[in-house]
């Protein structure tokens, strides 16, 4: 069984602040602190962590965590900070086992691998795999990371500066709408009911899920594409999906 961080878990360490040492100069000197993993942006509708662990909050790369820093007998030259945030660790997770695996592309290939009756590729060499390879690769690295740069435009910029943030934030909106426009014109072409066509794949719900990020748009979210549309309807009337949906308590709107 591998470990799993929640809110709630103590943290212990030290690090090197600047002490004011008599007469008056100031030193790194080690400092012991202790923190309590805690991340308010969890408890946030909609956007919050829906995972728990042991009945609380999970914690991954990224959560923030509350931390007391405890002086090595002389005064800070300038006080720590009240925050600390986990870098370790991961922001999506499967635990299959022993293996803990992350990155929602690899994940989803290692299903692929292991539940080879679910048919969630196509053949091994074949076209329709080129282009499930393809299709897998540009959610991940084209799609999913200009997404990351929509929610998280402040850790782009310099602490502040909020109008830097705010540019970005719109540029990789539409960036992210380009993106769904060229989802929307493949389900047009491709004729089927999912992204492969006629066959469902590993790729569908991956789809889905980036869809769904794009509810909180100003402008045009994915529901409002004349092909995107139906598909994340078809994608919600899956039993599996329906599962998920329970399983991690998503409330409406969903897409
Ligand atoms: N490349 C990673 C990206 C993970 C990702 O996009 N995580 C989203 C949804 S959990 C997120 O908001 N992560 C939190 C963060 O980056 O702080 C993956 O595909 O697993």
């Amino acid at each position: 069984m591998m470990p799993a961080a929640k809110h709630g878990d103590p943290q212990l360490g030290v690090d090197i602040h600047l002490c004011i040492v008599p007469p008056g100069t100031p030193v790194p000197l080690p400092t012991p602190h202790i923190s309590v993993v805690f991340d308010p942006f969890d408890y946030i509708p909609f956007i919050g962590a829906t995972t728990t662990v042991m009945g609380m909050k999970r914690a991954n790369a990224g959560t923030s965590g509350i931390v007391v820093h405890i002086p090595p007998g002389f005064p800070f030259a300038k006080p720590p900070e009240k925050d600390d945030e986990l870098f370790m660790g991961s922001a999506t997770v499967l635990v299959d086992g022993e293996l803990v695996l992350y990155e929602a592309a690899a994940i989803c290939l290692h299903l692929v691998d292991t539940h080879p009756q679910a048919g969630l590729a196509p053949a091994l060499g074949s076209v329709e795999r080129a282009h499930f390879y393809k299709w897998l690769i540009w959610m991940t690295n084209t799609m999913q990371a200009m997404l990351m740069h929509y929610f998280y435009a402040d850790r782009l910029v310099d602490p502040g500066n909020v109008e830097g943030a705010r540019q970005i934030k719109a540029h990789a909106q539409a960036r992210v709408g380009e993106c769904l426009k060229q989802l929307d014109t493949h389900l047009a072409v491709q004729g089927g009911e999912w992204m492969l066509g006629g066959r469902f794949s590993a790729l569908d719900p991956y789809a889905w899920m980036l869809c769904r990020w794009t509810r909180v748009f100003d402008e045009r979210p994915a529901r409002e594409y004349p092909h995107i549309a139906p598909f994340l309807q078809r994608m919600l009337e899956r039993p599996a999906l329906q599962r998920v949906i329970a399983a991690e308590q998503l409330a409406p709107p969903l897409v």
